[in-house]
């Protein structure tokens, strides 16, 4: 029952098959070919001739199984994949891609399959126009309770297609509130968060060819993203009454979180292994995944990553001194920390970051004796749903943080915008009072027939629950003492108090602050009403981006279809405002507006997603802020400034704002709710 989508078929509806020439079949189907080609093309509603080429080596890529588990992380993994993103960016032309690519269907293991076509799709010029489908749609076992495809079979092989409901998938289901860290699970176990991840990852991978890789300030997003989730997990616990992540400095210390995700891969037909509280991370030694690494590389990696910030630059491979300045040096420390195949000494600095989801993940068997997988943080599909993720990017961060304390401040002057004042600030949520913020829960059906293999086919949805919140509108009056002028305009929220109560200094505060959109602004002379909707955040996507829920609103090709795969990436639009409290949580709203002529970045963005830039760049574009990501956050504040107050600037301004949470549920949006039938 593994998933068996042909890579190129459209909605699924259409039925169609391929007509493969014999010697593309696996082995074990070379002798049966054509009873299958009998047994299949009688049920084509549309038939796909392939043509037949000289078929590349493969060699070394088949070596991971076709029913093993597949990660990024594991450094041989990474290097089948290299393989074969070049074989198939190698490929002439499109037919002989997809010769190849079905070739490669039967005989390589799926999910790397499926990630290195992805990562094709997005980086060849012929195939902008093709749909790269979610990763939700073909390996729905990466995100849903394995208990759900029990139930779709029961569903498709018994119940007509007209007479089907959708499989409820609960809110709890991987732990009870007898463990505290489950309050946060509907944050760490969110399917949006979680494909918005793995689509980052995918647009900014950090092993392959390097026109793949080399991206502009990748390094430098792979801080800021995974800071600003830091940030935004903070955020949740504090709603949730818990105290903000503990990073995981010692490796050596037992990891307390337990965490059981009930996910079972399809492919393996295996569960992803669990984890008790208090195990203890082991050097790894796994003949099979070819990697051996102990704790003391991992020690040495850190301690020369420290010294380096603490020296101000880094050893380049050939000795060189590389400086960490200001503005670059952040980009430079990301490529190494991560490491991405741009780190200038991956010898020395080594793989910090990666391996530390490596070592974790195989907690439970370090040395492969019970033949066991990888946990779920050694994915990046599903790593964001283990509470441990954030004590590791707790620490990444932190690394990050202590190099930007050893540059300087912001001085005021690269604060301020000479003549720009913001006034007033508020928020407008409809119905309610001023600067109040409303969440709840909500439902959402998503039809997963694609990644499953039951007969007979037909639509099987699952209808999960949510975090959602109210849209609203900003609304800001700036006033401009000069002539009629540009400016970048900055949105950022962040909890007014810390677990004890007291208010947050600054210091500590900064690294609260959760981007919630930018843009920019033109500002008459004199007084000027901004409205922004927090639909337009540049932070998130809607709904149906995120899921690939083509129903609604099916882009019809070329440049449009494009612009939406890149823009897969993006953190989902219900995700955009912590949960709060049903008393209410309060919060800081920052506003301000910045000098355009010193953010402006002079490109040609015409046909470009911006949808969300802040945590995704613009595809095949300069990063569209000059600076560094995170500003004016992301610098430790200037002498005699201890709280948010004393930071502002005139063009700055600050808003108590309060989230207030309902304990409601709001049923599915569509025609969904009592049918049952949404057909396609
Ligand atoms: Cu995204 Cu550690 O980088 O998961």
């Amino acid at each position: 029952d593994r998933p068996q989508e042909p890579c190129f078929a459209g909605k699924g509806d259409k039925n169609s098959v391929f007509k493969v020439p014999n010697n593309f079949l696996a082995d074990r189907y070379k002798p049966i070919g054509v009873t299958l080609a009998n047994r299949f093309g009688g049920e084509a509603g549309e038939e796909i001739e392939i043509k037949n080429i000289s078929l590349p080596k493969l060699g070394e890529i088949t070596s991971l199984g076709r029913h093993e588990n597949f990660s990024l992380f594991i450094p041989k993994h990474r290097r089948l994949a290299g393989k074969l993103i070049n074989i198939f960016l190698g490929m002439r032309n499109i037919d002989d891609l997809l010769s190849v690519c079905v070739y490669a269907r039967d005989n390589v293991n799926p999910y790397m399959f499926n990630y290195c076509l992805s990562v094709c799709l997005l980086h060849r010029e012929d195939t902008r126009d093709l749909d790269v489908p979610s990763i939700i749609q073909s390996f729905p076992d990466k995100y849903v309770d394995s208990s759900v495809f029990v139930r779709a079979r029961e569903e498709t092989s018994i119940v007509p297609e007209d007479s089907r409901t959708p499989i409820v998938i609960p809110r709890d289901y991987t732990a009870s509130d007898l463990e505290e860290e489950h309050r946060v699970a509907y944050f760490r176990e969110d399917l949006g968060i979680n494909l918005h991840h793995w689509h980052w990852h995918l647009v900014y991978p950090f092993e392959g060819a390097r026109e793949v890789v080399d991206k502009n300030r990748r390094g430098e997003l792979f801080y800021y993203m995974h800071q600003q989730v830091v940030a935004r997990y903070n955020s949740e616990r504090l709603c949730n009454h818990l105290r903000r992540v503990e990073r995981l400095t010692n490796l050596r210390d037992p990891i307390k979180e337990a965490y059981f995700p009930k996910l079972d891969s399809l492919v393996s037909s295996r569960s992803y292994p669990s984890r008790v509280a208090n195990q203890v991370i082991t050097n790894i030694n796994r003949e099979l995944d070819q990697i051996q690494v102990d704790i003391d590389d991992m020690e040495r990696w850190r301690d020369r990553i420290f010294a380096a910030i603490q020296q101000g630059y880094v050893q380049s491979e050939s000795g060189q001194q590389i400086t960490l300045t200001e503005n670059e040096g952040i980009d430079i420390l990301g490529n190494i920390i991560e490491s991405s195949i741009l780190s200038p000494n991956q010898t020395f600095y080594g793989d910090y970051h990666n391996i530390g989801h490596i070592m974790i993940s195989y907690i439970h068997d370090p040395d492969h004796r019970h033949l066991e997988s990888f946990g779920v943080i050694g994915d990046s599909t599903t790593a964001m749903r283990d509470p441990v993720f954030y004590r590791w990017h707790a620490h990444i961060d932190d690394i990050f943080q202590e190099f930007k304390a050893t540059i300087p401040s912001y001085p005021v002057d690269q604060l301020t915008y000479q003549g720009v004042t913001v006034t007033s600030v508020e928020i407008q949520s409809q119905g309610s009072e001023k600067n109040r913020l409303n969440t709840f829960w909500q439902q959402s059906d998503l039809n997963l027939s694609r990644g499953l293999d039951f007969q007979p086919r037909g639509p099987v949805f699952v209808r999960f629950t949510h975090l959602q919140h109210q849209d609203f509108n900003y609304r800001i009056s700036v006033n401009n003492q000069g002539s009629a002028k540009m400016g970048t305009c900055r949105i950022f929220l962040a909890p007014k108090f810390d677990e004890r109560g007291n208010q947050f200094l600054f210091r500590d505060q900064k690294n609260l602050f959760i981007e919630l959109d930018k843009f920019s602004v033109n500002l008459t002379s004199g007084h000027n009403t901004i409205i922004r909707s927090s639909t337009q955040s540049s932070v998130t996507i809607p709904f149906n981006r995120t899921f690939r829920d083509w129903d609604s609103s099916r882009p019809q090709g070329g440049d449009e279809l494009a612009q939406f795969n890149f823009c897969g990436c993006g953190w989902p639009q219900h995700m955009l405002i912590p949960k709060g409290t049903p008393e209410g949580f309060n919060c800081q709203l920052f506003v301000m507006i910045s000098n355009y002529a010193n953010d402006h970045v002079e490109q040609d963005v015409s046909g470009t997603c911006n949808d969300a830039y802040s945590f995704c760049g613009l595809k095949d574009r300069l990063y569209p802020d000059r600076r560094s990501m995170g500003y004016p956050f992301d610098r430790t504040p200037r002498a005699g400034v201890r709280t948010l107050q004393e930071f502002l600037t005139p063009n700055m301004r600050v808003q108590d704002v309060s989230i207030h949470f309902s304990n409601r549920t709001v049923r599915p949006r569509g025609n969904n709710n009592n049918s049952n039938n949404r057909n396609q």
